[in-house]
């Protein structure tokens, strides 16, 4: 049994962790979730208890072992078999494409079907979250905001994937693996950067702006506050001891790239996660527009299209 999930990409960022045993984020998100881009997992138990084997496309992987274990251990307790993991996935790895968010939801989705245990989409949602927290919104499809609870997180779809079927262009910069982990890098902002507070004080304003504009389906206003929410984001990073910075030449390039598009009144907005690729955000008509412009700026390894998809869910071909 295989089990899909694609990955999200924050509109409003999640940044920070509130609670960082439980892996609770400080503030809410808004997030897309794509279609075209992919991890696949299944999750088998074998007859020992030895130690789990995880193959990532095609090759025995030990860097996420561990997180990957005990992931599985949430959902099947301590005292299991071993189990071989198998993922596959239509993107780079550890890239700041999100690849954490769809695999561990994929992971959870794959490990509670593989002990009968298939609990509802929330629930599943929570256990995804506690060890990656954008993971949780890749249950959900279309536009997702997750809420960051005293006790837990919500997360819901508030508008589906055909209801605005927005496009997203992401322009490959580096392919390699970040320098920094999120996890450590939320931490180490929280700690030292001087922009950190009024960052979570501003976020229920951000989201609010992001929500209306969603329910209006109106692209200017979207566009205006993710710009903004990402920006802030970025300038937490930049201002935290040692500096945090994702981002290479061509990542600036390609903003402005989408700059001078936003100039010819094309449809586009950016947004930059823990990495540095650029992802357009534009409405249908700019998709062949804004993917010819990225693909020739200096720089850009490869472009990828995406439109936006549905959440988690089982495979019907094992
Ligand atoms: C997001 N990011 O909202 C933000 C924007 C990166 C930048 O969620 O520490 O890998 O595992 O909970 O889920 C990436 O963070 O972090 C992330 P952990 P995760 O998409």
């Amino acid at each position: 049994m295989w089990s899909q999930a694609q990955p999200n990409i924050a509109l409003v960022k999640y940044w920070g962790k509130r609670d960082v045993a439980r892996n609770l984020p400080a503030v809410g998100s808004l997030s897309i979730t794509l279609d075209a881009l992919y991890s696949r997992m299944s999750v088998d138990f074998l007859e020992n208890r030895g130690l789990d084997e995880l193959v990532v496309n095609g090759e025995e992987n030990s860097a996420m072992l561990s997180r990957v274990s005990g992931c599985i251990d949430r959902i099947a307790g301590n005292d299991r078999p071993a189990a071989r993991i198998q993922s596959e996935s239509n993107f780079p790895l550890a890239a700041g494409l999100a690849s954490s968010a769809s695999a561990f939801a994929a992971l959870v989705l794959a490990t509670c079907e593989s002990v009968n245990q298939t609990a509802d989409t929330l629930a599943m949602a929570r256990i995804a979250g506690s060890v990656s927290g954008s993971a949780a919104r890749s249950f959900y499809g279309g536009f997702v905001e997750l809420a960051a609870g005293d006790e837990n997180i919500d997360v819901w779809s508030i508008v589906g994937p055909e209801d605005w079927p927005l496009k997203v262009v992401v322009a490959i910069t580096e392919t390699g693996p970040k320098p920094l982990s999120s996890g450590e890098a939320m931490i180490r902002c929280a700690k030292t950067s001087p922009f950190y507070d009024s960052w979570v004080e501003r976020q229920p304003d951000d989201l609010a702006a992001a929500r209306e504009a969603v329910d209006k389906r109106d692209f200017e206003q979207l566009a205006a506050v993710s710009e903004h929410n990402c920006l802030k984001m970025h300038s937490v990073m930049w201002a935290s001891r040692p500096p945090v910075v994702y981002w290479n030449n061509a990542t600036i390039a390609c903003m402005e790239t989408v700059r001078d598009l936003q100039k010819k009144s094309e449809p586009v907005f950016f947004t930059i996660d823990a990495g540095p690729q650029l992802k357009a955000v534009c409405l249908p008509s700019a998709e062949e527009t804004v993917r010819d412009a990225l693909s020739d700026t200096a720089g850009v390894v490869t472009t990828l299209v995406s439109g936006l998809g549905y959440g988690a869910r089982v495979l019907e071909q094992s």
